[in-house]
């Protein structure tokens, strides 16, 4: 079981990301992604699903033709971990 992160590990491993923010109301993080088209969105999604397959560790996400609003969080920790900071950086190297 992964460990949420807390503390300086937290800050640090957040500001190795670009643009996500701290979820308001839960301990999770966020970003909106914005695309030209719905099929560059949904590719997105197709190769980031692959991805979240591949680590047993999914996004929460939402839809709408050329936007995907995107929450991380561990379920099973109860917060964000390093699974939700390499989720997080593969989705920013996929959308380019
Ligand atoms: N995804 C996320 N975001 N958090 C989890 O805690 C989680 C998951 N747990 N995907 C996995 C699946 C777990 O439910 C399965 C049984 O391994």
């Amino acid at each position: 079981m992964v460990d949420k992160l807390s503390g300086d590990a937290r800050t640090e491993a957040l500001a190795e990301l670009d643009g996500w923010t701290e979820d308001e109301s839960r301990d999770a993080i966020g970003k909106t992604f914005q695309f030209k088209t719905f099929n560059e969105a949904f590719g997105f999604m197709t190769r980031v699903a692959m991805k979240a397959e591949r680590m047993d560790h999914h996004p929460e996400w939402f839809n709408v033709y050329n936007k995907v609003v995107v929450t991380l969080a561990t379920h099973d920790a109860g917060g964000v971990s390093e699974l939700d900071i390499e989720l997080a950086k593969f989705m920013d190297k996929t959308a380019g």
